[in-house]
């Protein structure tokens, strides 16, 4: 079924300058970027995207993380992508993540884990409404014109 899934390089991976290098990484799997945006994330805003774990012991940590420089989003779009992408992306502990993954191959902390992916469609469809305006969100669809191969 064709999904869309919300994905975030946090402040890290772009201090990192590693945009490029994760990007390339759904592009080469099949996935299609139908939205994209750098910005800095505010306390409200972090808040309400990780409201889930707003009682755990790591929230205020994991606040000052995604605040602390911009961030990329991005609305993501394929075959189960919600799913595919949590596999790309690899488990929450990157010393735990498979070599493979993007944080399995380019990150060491759990508290400096590089990249946000949606859990299930509706986070997906909760986090994309959260981060972007319908107008910014462009659901094109991919045919050969002659120019791709
Ligand atoms: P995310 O939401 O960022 O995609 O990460 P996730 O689903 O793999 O993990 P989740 O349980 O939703 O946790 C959200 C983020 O909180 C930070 N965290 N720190 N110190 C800790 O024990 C701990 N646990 C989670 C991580 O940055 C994690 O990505
Ligand atoms: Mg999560």
């Amino acid at each position: 079924m064709i999904e869309k899934s919300f994905v975030m390089m946090k402040p890290d991976a772009v201090s990192r300058r590693l945009i490029g290098k994760i990007m390339s990484r759904f592009e080469e799997k099949g996935l299609q970027l139908i939205a994209v945006k750098l910005l800095q994330v505010d306390e409200e805003l972090a808040s309400q995207h990780y409201g889930e774990h707003k009682d755990k012991p790591f929230f205020s940590g994991l606040v000052d993380y995604i605040t602390s420089s911009p961030s990329l989003a991005m609305v993501i779009k394929g075959d189960d992508c919600i799913s595919v992408i949590r596999k790309i992306v690899g488990a929450t502990n990157p010393k735990e993540a498979d070599l493979g993954t993007i944080r399995g191959d380019f990150a060491m902390d759990t508290g400096r884990n590089i990249i946000h992916a949606s859990d299930s469609p509706s986070s997906a469809e909760r986090e994309i409404n959260l981060f972007f305006n319908s107008n910014e969100i462009f659901d094109y669809e991919i045919s050969d014109q002659g120019w791709i191969y």
